[in-house]
């Protein structure tokens, strides 16, 4: 299996590149903020629980998402792969990843890191927050969370792949088609 994880801050496009991703390469998509979203939407009772964190721009439990994640894996292992968007987010989420893929005989073959500045990240939300509904696109205070969110929380996971040689950077500036021929490059080499 091809298992990609697409890595970046709140706005780095990893979302907008999966979507193209998955078709090139036939992945699955697993994004846990779209995952969290529908929950949201359907009103359960892990998206009622979600819904406050997640409007305030603070991360979501690890517990909730790392079982999230656990079942949508063990029902699609007969795919070619998967692309981790916006997972994992934390040290904890990371190793439960490890776990269970090696659980399920597999492993991550390699993360590439979006790297967009802040100002841009910044710009890039408060636009789409004009149309997408999302109270944590909406307004600035919220996005500077969600960035400090990642700078505390998620960057540490810099280090975690680098240990295990998986962590190669892509500017995620530029046009989408630019930066999506960047990560094909990478992805082409080991795939
Ligand atoms: P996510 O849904 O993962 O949201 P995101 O980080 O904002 O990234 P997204 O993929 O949506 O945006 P993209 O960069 O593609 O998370 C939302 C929330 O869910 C989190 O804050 C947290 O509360 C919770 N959550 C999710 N996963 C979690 C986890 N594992 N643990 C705990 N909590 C979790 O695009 C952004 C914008 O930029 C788009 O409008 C796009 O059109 C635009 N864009 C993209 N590429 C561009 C380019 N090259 N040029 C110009 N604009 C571009």
């Amino acid at each position: 299996m091809f298992n990609l994880i697409l890595f970046g801050p709140p706005g780095a496009g990893k979302g907008t590149q999966s979507e193209k991703l998955i078709e090139k390469y036939s992945l699955i998509h697993l994004s846990t903020g779209d995952i969290l979203r529908s929950e949201v939407a359907a009103q359960t009772d892990l998206g009622l629980k979600a819904k406050e964190l997640m409007d305030r721009g603070d991360l979501v439990p690890d517990e909730i998402v790392i079982g999230m994640i656990r079942s949508k894996v063990e029902s699609s292992m007969d795919a070619n792969g998967f692309i981790f968007d916006g997972f994992p987010r934390t040290i904890a989420q990371a190793e439960a990843l490890d776990a269970l893929l090696s659980e399920l005989g597999t492993s991550i073959t390699t993360l590439l890191a979006l790297t967009v500045d802040e100002a841009e990240l910044i710009k890039r939300l408060l636009n789409r927050g004009k149309d997408s509904g999302r109270a944590d696109d909406a307004d600035e205070t919220i996005i500077r969370n969600r960035i400090a969110e990642y700078d505390n929380k998620t960057a540490p996971l810099i280090g975690y792949y680098q240990e295990q040689d998986k962590f190669t950077k892509i500017e995620g500036t530029g046009s989408i088609d630019d930066i999506f021929n960047r990560l094909c490059e990478s992805i082409n080499v080991l795939n």
